[in-house]
């Protein structure tokens, strides 16, 4: 069986296959499949970041890590479902106009999905006008927006002032996370909540979920 520094390394190594093997082994052992992610495919991405910063990874490393990463993630994924409570809310995903991370925002669908919850995931570089039309079309409880750049981050409040434009902003609740987004943030642009990591997320759409059903 590999151990959980040993699957960081081979995130950081950029190392699909065995990452693959990795993990299975992992999950064959017996191990939590959600201490699989945040001990061993986080941890390596947590170090490809540090390594990316200081100038001794390149983008093309740094993509064949977000793959390795991703690759271990699609494995552990149908294993962390609760099917039981499904259809008790609705949430739409995105990653904000201009910016192309998606593997923090693919673990926060992962983990609401896991939680019970229904998501549409729209992928990366989703612009204002696309988040309004997914409003419109699926009436979601939540619309969760995620940021990975600093230069991003204000796309946040152009998807908020737009669905105050469009008279929507009533009908759906706007959380937002991401490395460089923080609570202060979320209460300048006027979003309904924020959430650091995967984890908090849940808790928090479940939050959100439940203050509505109260109402
Ligand atoms: Co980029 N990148 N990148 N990058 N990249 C960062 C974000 C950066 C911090 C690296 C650095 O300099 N240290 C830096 C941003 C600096 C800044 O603005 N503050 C940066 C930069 C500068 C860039 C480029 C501009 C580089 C260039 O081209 N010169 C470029 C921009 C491209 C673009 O988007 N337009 C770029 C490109 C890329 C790659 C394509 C190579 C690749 C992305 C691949 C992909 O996503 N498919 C990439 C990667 C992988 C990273 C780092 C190394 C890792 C990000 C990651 O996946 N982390 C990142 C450095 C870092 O974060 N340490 C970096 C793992 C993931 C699990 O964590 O995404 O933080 P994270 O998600 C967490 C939380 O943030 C939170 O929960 C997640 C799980 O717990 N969360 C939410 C995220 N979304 C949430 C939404 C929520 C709630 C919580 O509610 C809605």
């Amino acid at each position: 069986m590999a151990t959980y520094a040993e699957l960081a390394q081979s995130v950081i190594n950029g190392q699909k296959d065995l990452v693959i093997d990795q993990v299975n082994s992992l999950i064959a052992a017996g191990n939590n499949p959600l201490e699989i992610v945040n001990e061993g495919l986080i941890q390596g991405m947590n170090v490809v970041g540090v390594r990316f910063k200081a100038g001794d990874m390149y983008v093309p490393e740094v993509l064949m890590s977000a793959k390795s990463m991703s690759s271990g993630l699609e494995i552990v994924k149908p294993l962390i479902a609760e099917t039981d409570q499904k259809g008790k809310g609705k949430i739409v995903l995105g990653t904000v106009k201009g910016d192309l991370h998606d593997i923090g925002k693919n673990l926060v669908g992962m983990l609401i999905e896991s939680g019970g919850l229904e998501v549409i995931n729209m992928g990366v570089d989703v612009s204002a006008d696309d988040f309004i039309d997914a409003v419109i079309e699926h009436k979601p409880d939540i619309l969760a927006l995620s940021a990975l750049l600093t230069t991003t981050m204000p796309a946040m409040k152009d998807v908020i002032e737009y669905l105050e434009d469009e008279g929507l902003r009533d009908q759906v609740k706007v959380i937002i996370g991401g490395a460089p987004v923080s609570k202060e943030y979320a209460d300048t642009i006027g979003a309904d909540g924020y959430a650091p990591d995967a984890g908090s997320a849940v808790a928090l759409c479940k939050e959100l979920l439940a203050e509505k059903e109260a109402k």
